[in-house]
């Protein structure tokens, strides 16, 4: 598996021609690899650009060196007894045993303070991620087959973006299309319009789809939510100052034939350059409700749909 930054500095992922060998690599991590350009190093979760990813991280990685600790505990046990007590050097089997109440007890009770070790911080961490309180930013998601719709709501209302799979991925990935993934930048990782979001902002993302179960991805934001026809989900992150850059994501459910080329990129800027960014928007393409208060016969809008912008 080989996964580089591109030259662009911004977290490109470039493919590089896998051996045989490397293929199954690709196989079992390259999913992950890709989709956490940024953070993954391709073996472990990645820590992640968010607070809820690094409290993910810290717990996956508690749960770890607990799994561990237990693993050399107990293959340790079993390795001394079969050795020091093995027939050659004269060991005989105790047939007598038949339960120890004390050994049950201590091995009822050890486990289930492990549990309880680790439940107590994985609960404080799912509440904190169900908290969507106090954001910034709210953005509307919708899950298609194939694509993903964006619609801005507070500062950014009336912004509509549509995302769909990059041109150059999408004719490499067509039957006999002569065109070698390997040579494709983030070849089915990238889109024609990222969703574009400030750092050191609450954002919150307002979930649902309009034809199948879709779930939206991103794995450096430790956030990932189904996409439910008829439902409205709910999704916070809030990316680090300093952490700008490209993100790039997947559908995570199995929504259909197409349910890998619809990716999910996401550019995170700066406030400022993300308020420069929704004046352009505004700006180069008027917003639904402000196209709506001028149409052809002149009769002008409701007042609160002009407000919104
Ligand atoms: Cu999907």
């Amino acid at each position: 598996m080989r996964v580089t930054r591109g030259d662009d500095g911004r977290g490109a992922v470039r493919l590089r021609k896998p051996g045989p060998a490397a293929a199954l690599g690709w196989a079992a991590f390259g999913l992950a690899a890709q989709a956490g350009a940024n953070t993954s190093n391709g073996y472990n979760l990645p820590p992640g650009v968010t607070e809820i990813s690094r409290d993910i991280y810290g717990l996956h990685m508690e749960a770890f060196w607990i799994c561990v600790g237990i693993a050399v505990l107990v293959f340790g046990a079993m390795i001394y007894s079969l050795v020091k007590f093995r027939r050659s050097q004269g060991a005989v089997a105790d047939t007598t045993l038949s339960h120890s109440t004390q050994v049950e007890i201590v091995w009822t009770l050890i486990p289930a303070v492990i549990l309880v070790v680790m439940a107590i911080p994985a609960a404080k961490i799912i509440l904190k991620m169900e908290d969507t309180r106090n954001s910034e930013l709210s953005i509307r998601v919708t899950g298609y087959q194939w694509k993903w719709e964006y619609q801005y709501m507070d500062a950014a209302a009336g912004i509509d973006i549509f995302s769909t799979l990059a041109r150059d991925s999408n004719f490499a990935r067509q039957l006999h299309s002569g065109i070698d993934p390997y040579t494709v930048p983030n070849y089915l990782l990238n889109v024609d319009h990222p969703l574009v979001i400030p750092s050191g902002t609450k954002v919150r993302l307002l979930l649902t789809s309009q034809d199948v179960i879709h779930a939206w991805w991103v794995p450096d934001f430790g956030a990932k939510r189904s996409a439910v026809p008829g439902y409205v989900n709910e999704l916070w992150f809030t990316v680090d100052s300093g952490k700008e850059g490209i993100y790039r994501g997947q559908c995570a459910a199995l929504c259909g034939r197409d349910h890998g080329f619809m990716p999910i990129v996401v550019d995170v800027r700066t406030p400022d350059e993300f308020k420069k960014w929704v004046d352009e928007q505004k700006a180069v393409k008027p917003a639904p409700a402000a196209a709506a208060s001028q149409p052809a016969d002149g009769r002008t809008a409701l007042s609160g749909q002009a407000s919104a912008n």
